[in-house]
């Protein structure tokens, strides 16, 4: 029963579904739908009419941006919606509502979110969203805690595990394009500027940084800690002036709670080292460069306030009962403390790995690919690279997030 949707087969979809059509609202001949889809992997549609609207993602058989020689299971729409299930009822107001999954066509219709635009887009134009990485950091504190052993039954925990242990098709592409391709000589790796050349066949040369990544790549194969989003990037968060929403779960998965923060942490440090290429003589965005890099260190700070606030006030799981420090909330405290602290430093390691896939790999960045200066876009990835490096070969320089963005400001002061 599964066929690509287009516009005039979504329109006679939709119209059959009385319930969704009317979120749209009017005749369906007058609804307006545009494909928006600016991933890398699925179709996406905005459908709006006189009561409003809805979104529409459907999964495609194949890597929408490499096209049909990169076969990929639709079964990505599913887990997308399963996020939702198990996550969702945490993540009121962070994500968007999912209203329906057909199985059969690997669809999901969803709210319709306006006037937001993705936050990757807003940072390259130059806007600011003040609240964007505080509720980044609380989707990532919420689902960390409230979807883990801490907060919840060992058995339900598993059962959850289960579940989305098999994401096979979007977790392969994490374990082969995170921490694997780079490293490798690959057809599907690419990189913007000749001048990368050099860097890219001595990191592939370095035996440290490779095992330094295949540990991290074996922590998020095994670790099954809590429901990851699995792909936290500036991309997958929608913003508007006073609301953020993460958006596309697919690559869901339990696994290292630092993955996510990894992620999200890499890419806002991409977004900063990106800013001298999209500079102009109006502009020079040195100050929004600066505003993006204080927004990393907010995004740390807010996750672990709260990720131990949350803790310390859930924790009825079997992992850490709280009933066993009655009387003893020091040595509780202690020990998320020292959590926490590993959480970082998984943070970090995997903040290194995501920039390198992001240069030296097949998905990029648009912050870097945007810079119409190729020497201005080399010299920024290559500012990215040497923090990477560094975040995965000397983490003892990194005590604080202070310190990890001084380490950026300098390689941009330098
Ligand atoms: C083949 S998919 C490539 C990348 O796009 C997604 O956004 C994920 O980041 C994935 O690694
Ligand atoms: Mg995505």
């Amino acid at each position: 029963g599964y066929y690509p949707l287009d516009e005039p087969g979504l329109r006679v979809w939709l119209a059959q579904r009385p319930a969704l059509a009317a979120k749209v609202g009017g005749a369906p001949a007058d609804w307006h739908i545009t494909e928006v889809g600016d991933g890398n992997l699925n179709l996406v549609f905005l459908v709006r009419g006189a009561a409003g609207g809805v979104c529409v993602k459907q999964s495609l058989p194949y890597v929408r941006a490499a096209g049909e020689s990169w076969p990929m299971p639709l079964e990505r729409a599913f887990f997308e919606y399963q996020h939702q299930q198990v996550a969702g009822p945490h993540l009121a107001g962070l994500v968007p509502q999912i209203w329906h999954y057909d199985p059969l066509l690997y669809a999901s219709v969803m709210e319709l979110l306006s006037p937001h635009i993705i936050l990757r887009q807003g940072l390259l134009a130059g806007r600011r969203y003040p609240q964007a990485v505080t509720a980044v950091a609380e989707f990532a504190a919420r689902s960390a805690v409230l979807t883990s052993a801490l907060a919840q039954p060992f058995e339900a925990v598993f059962d959850q595990a289960a579940l989305f242990s098999r994401n096979h098709a979007l977790t392969r592409v994490t374990a082969e394009l995170v921490f694997a391709d780079p490293f490798e000589d690959l057809p599907r790796n690419r990189w913007t500027s000749p001048e990368l050349d050099e860097v890219a066949a001595s990191v592939r040369a370095d035996a440290a940084l490779r095992a330094a990544v295949a540990r991290l790549g074996h922590r998020f194969l095994t670790q099954q800690d809590a429901l990851l989003h699995g792909d936290l990037h500036t991309g997958s968060v929608m913003v508007s002036d006073n609301d953020t929403r993460v958006i596309d779960p697919e690559f869901a998965v339990y696994g290292p709670v630092g993955f996510d923060t990894g992620a999200f942490l890499a890419n806002l440090l991409m977004a900063y080292f990106s800013q001298p290429g999209h500079a102009t003589a109006a502009d020079d965005r040195r100050d929004h460069a600066d505003w993006i890099l204080q927004q990393a260190g907010v995004f740390w700070r807010h996750f672990a306030q709260r990720f131990d606030a949350l803790w310390q006030a859930h924790a009825d799981g079997d992992a850490w009962p709280r009933r066993l420090f009655v009387g003893e909330e020091g040595v509780f405290a202690r020990a998320r403390r020292e959590h926490l602290q590993q959480v970082f430093a998984d943070t970090l390691g995997f903040a290194g790995a995501e920039i390198i896939r992001r240069i030296l790999g097949f998905a990029h960045n648009l912050d870097f690919e945007a810079i119409a200066d190729r020497s201005q876009r080399a010299a920024a990835e290559t500012r990215a690279l040497t923090l990477a490096r560094a975040l995965l070969l000397q983490p003892q320089r990194f005590a604080d997030i202070d310190s990890v963005l001084d380490s950026a400001q300098a390689l941009v002061e330098a």
